[in-house]
């Protein structure tokens, strides 16, 4: 089987500036190795050639990038620009080859110099600017909206280290910084003219001018400068190449002048230091804030030096900042960035003299909030004291905004006191607090959930009060993901066999793999699926001999949780269903079972002390499963290190049971759900996030659902959950908790694993007792599906077929129409 992606596609370029045939591409690749990378043929290393090939690939991005500049500009255009803290891009090579459509000859070009693609494209650095989901789905709406020739702008963070590397050792999490620019970017540009003094600290005074209104002004205030690295953002099969505009921190001149004035030169150095650190590291925790003044100051400086680069852009081409929501849709990807409503309202009053009213309707008109989850600790607070200082102007025009909004509120509801302390933008309890998400609800036109089950929990949950005071804000838009990298890229196999039998189109209209499904019930048709799946597998078995030092067989089912280690997605309550079928094996009560490889990959928050010890025990069960003669081939367990874009991109093609067991009513939306079902993957999920808009596209027959629904576990909560009474009632659980508990998997340690158990035992947040029993039974019949390999295939067909609706193109086409109010640009 054809494991390489092929490049097969309808360009529809109308131009063609640098040559895309095998020839040209040779003779480039030749002159970019001496007269960009410096070597020749003796001196390259496999490296070099990377180097050398990342330049080809870039120039012939870099006249449809500037050319569709030009026709943004000219056009007018009203432009989005996607504000996030995490883009989670991974490798770009391929994904630019294959978007330009020229993969298949350069590939010939390499070879002919007797390299190979794919060996070189393995050395690129995953650009993990991205914690996980989050940011992933960012990277996934710029492919699209430059797929759609939708004017998007990605606006970030050049984090000098993103998401750090996990290693193992000794089952236990380690963390290394990740060093990914150490041998130079290829796809950045920097602009060191593109440059913006952002201010922090100082105070505000106020002054009234001549006509005797209040002005204020921010003074005594430290700068620094944030100077753009923009990346070139390939469509696929489009001549749109749109930009990613990160911000990198670089110390203010005049801020060193005042310490090099008082001859005090390592003084002003270091202060130097201290101003670049940060944009220096990204932060590494997802779904709980910490609360740190450096990431505060990371969103503001990004924020604001985005905001002061928009504004420039349209005063180039307009006189009245009243228009600025014609030409502008700003979306705030979760609260990260929504300090940029006060910022806005701020450069506004202060710095283009608009009155309050004006501004707010501005601001308001232009941005638009992304919600992306549920957990209360998730949701981020800043304390007063520390906006206080660090950004005084911004405390005041929150106050004023939570002033003016209260008023509103009291008037709606009057004499309804704990509705306006449950709404304020200041938390009173325990040291003030500013609640940013309220802040970004009240400053946008539109805020959205990432799934329908999702957008439900806002309105009726934690956004209640908000939606019953203004519910035409509130709209869902489904997450999606992009079918370019997550099918046509990951699994070339399979990408080739669909294309083979229904055509190329579903690479950019992905409802149209819903013709697959006539070929559900064609053996040749099912052959080649298995066939393709059977091939990724083995490679995948290859790779994991490796990488993990674990044989697996590649006959075996793989079941894979691939994500984040959080208590709310319960890996755990897998660990326990692997304990169970340890023990039904050993007992011999699992004679009808298939052989299964159970894979776990994710980084834990290296101060996520439970996490972390998930991991530990994932390691630990693994160690005496694997290595029980009793089990022999029957039962695998294995933790894949340091999970990331390019290790998901190897996986999940390789994948039989995708794991999204989430406590219901927990996971916004997830998008590995969607990767692993269009890869044709079975599901065994709880009715959570999107796995419920997955089941109803593939059907209940083609999807293993267990587990409380939200209304269920409400139901046990309002009654007082007691989990211990799950257990006393159910005597297998009991004996895999006992053994988890009691050291079985740690001898030299036997308490080592207590904490993980006692959790359960005394709280259990998440309902994992509760669903245990539902869930072996479902994997059960996962294993009676898995036996008739036929009956397994069309359902996986099937799983492919029906995930259409699941594109990153139809979400971001949502966006466009309910929220941004923007259009493709047709005149590219
Ligand atoms: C401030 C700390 C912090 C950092 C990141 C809090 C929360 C986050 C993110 C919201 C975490 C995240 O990635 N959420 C995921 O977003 C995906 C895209 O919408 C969803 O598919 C996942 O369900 C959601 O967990």
């Amino acid at each position: 089987m054809d494991r390489m992606p092929s490049g097969r596609m309808n360009r529809a370029f109308k131009y063609d500036y640098e040559g895309l045939d095998v020839a040209s591409i040779k003779q480039s690749l030749a002159n970019r190795m001496i007269y960009a990378v410096g070597k020749d043929n003796y001196t390259a290393t496999d490296r070099d050639w990377f180097h050398a090939t990342a330049y080809v690939v870039r120039d012939r991005l870099i006249e449809r990038w500037m050319e569709t500049m030009r026709t943004y500009y000219r056009e007018d255009t009203k432009r989005v620009y996607y504000f996030s803290l995490e883009f989670l891009i991974g490798r770009s090579l391929i994904n630019s080859l294959l978007n330009l459509g020229f993969c298949d000859e350069t590939r010939e070009a390499l070879l002919e110099l007797g390299l190979d693609l794919e060996a070189i494209a393995d050395l690129e650095f995953d650009a993990a600017l991205g914690n996980g989901g989050l940011g992933r789905l960012a990277a996934c709406f710029l492919d699209s909206m430059a797929t759609l020739s939708l004017p998007g702008y990605g606006y970030g963070i050049r984090y000098e280290y993103g998401m750090f590397r996990q290693a193992i050792e000794n089952g236990h999490q380690v963390e290394h910084p990740d060093n990914w620019l150490r041998y130079g970017n290829p796809w950045e540009f920097p602009r060191p003219e593109v440059l913006y003094p952002v201010e922090f600290y100082g105070e505000v005074v106020q002054y009234h001018d001549e006509r005797g209104r209040v002005h204020h002004h921010w003074q005594d205030t430290d700068e620094v400068m944030a100077m753009a690295y923009d990346t070139p953002i390939p469509g696929y099969g489009v001549d749109t190449v749109n930009n990613m505009r990160l911000w990198s921190a670089k110390a203010s001149r005049d801020f060193d002048l005042r310490y090099f004035n008082e001859g005090n030169y390592i003084k002003a150095v270091e202060d130097k230091t201290d101003s670049e650190n940060l944009s220096k590291v990204l932060y590494p925790s997802d779904e709980t804030t910490e609360g740190r003044e450096l990431r505060l100051k990371q969103q503001y400086f990004f924020v604001s030096a985005s905001l002061q680069d928009i504004i420039a852009r349209f005063l180039k081409q307009h006189d009245s900042l009243l228009d600025l929501p014609d030409k502008v849709a700003i979306q705030l990807n979760d609260t990260h960035p929504s300090i940029a409503i006060p910022e806005l309202m701020r450069l506004l009053i202060d710095r283009y003299h608009q009155e309050w009213e004006t501004a707010w309707e501005i601001t308001t008109r232009v941005f638009g909030y992304t919600n992306h989850t549920l957990l209360p600790e998730a949701l981020e607070t800043w304390p007063v004291s520390l906006l206080e200082q660090l950004l005084p102007r911004h405390l005041q025009i929150i106050y004023e905004v939570n002033h003016r909004f209260l008023n509103r509120v009291m008037h709606q509801f009057p004499g309804d006191v704990d509705r306006l302390r449950r709404m304020s933008l200041i938390d009173e309890e325990g040291g003030k607090r500013v609640r940013m998400a309220h802040l970004a609800i009240i400053g946008s036109h539109t805020v959205n959930g990432v799934a329908a089950i999702h957008t439900k929990l806002l309105k009726e949950r934690i956004f209640r009060d908000f939606h019953e005071l203004m519910p035409e804000r509130f709209v869902n838009v489904t997450n999606g993901i992009t079918p370019r990298l997550w099918l046509h890229q990951a699994n070339p196999g399979l990408s080739g066999l669909i294309s083979r039998y229904i055509g190329h189109d579903w690479v950019t209209d992905l409802p149209a793999l819903a013709e697959l499904a006539t070929f559900a019930e064609d053996e040749e048709f099912l052959e080649a699926f298995r066939q393709v799946k059977r091939a990724n597998k083995e490679s995948v078995a290859a790779s994991l001999a490796d990488r993990v030092g674990v044989r697996v067989d590649p006959t075996s089912l793989f079941d894979v949780q691939v994500k984040r280690l959080h208590e709310y997605k319960r890996q755990l309550l897998n660990v326990l269903h692997v304990v169970t079928l340890y023990n039904r094996i050993r007992n011999g009560q699992a004679d009808d079972r298939v052989p299964r490889s159970v894979m776990f990959a994710g980084k834990a928050a290296p101060s996520y002390r439970i996490a972390k010890l998930q991991i530990e025990l994932i390691h630990a069960v693994a160690d005496i499963v694997n290595n029980d003669p009793r089990i022999g081939d029957r039962l695998k367990v294995l933790f894949i290190p340091n999970y990331d874009v390019s290790t998901a991109v190897g996986l999940i093609p390789a994948v039989d049971l995708s794991e999204q067991i989430s406590t219901a009513g927990t996971e916004a939306s997830g998008t590995g759900n969607m990767k692993l079902a269009l890869n044709g993957a079975l599901t065994i999920g709880t009715l959570d996030g999107a796995n419920i808009e997955i089941r109803q596209e593939v059907g209940e027959e083609n999807i293993f659902i267990f587990g409380n629904t939200v209304e269920e576990l409400e139901v046990l909560r309002r009654n007082g959950y007691d989990p211990r009474s799950w257990v006393n009632a159910d005597p297998e659980l009991r004996q895999t908790l006992e053994m988890i508990g009691g050291g079985y998997f740690s001898p030299e340690e036997p308490n080592r694993f207590k904490p993980i158990v006692e959790g359960l035992l005394n709280h259990d947040r998440y309902f994992v007792l509760a669903d245990y029993r539902s869930y072996i039974e479902r994997q059960k019949d996962v294993d009676r599906i898995y036996h008739d390999p036929d009956v397994w295939a069309r359902r996986a067909v099937l799983n492919t077929a029906l995930m259409g609706n699941f594109s990153s193109d139809r979400t971001v086409q949502e966006y466009a129409e309910k929220i941004w109010g923007v259009k493709p640009e047709r005149n590219l």
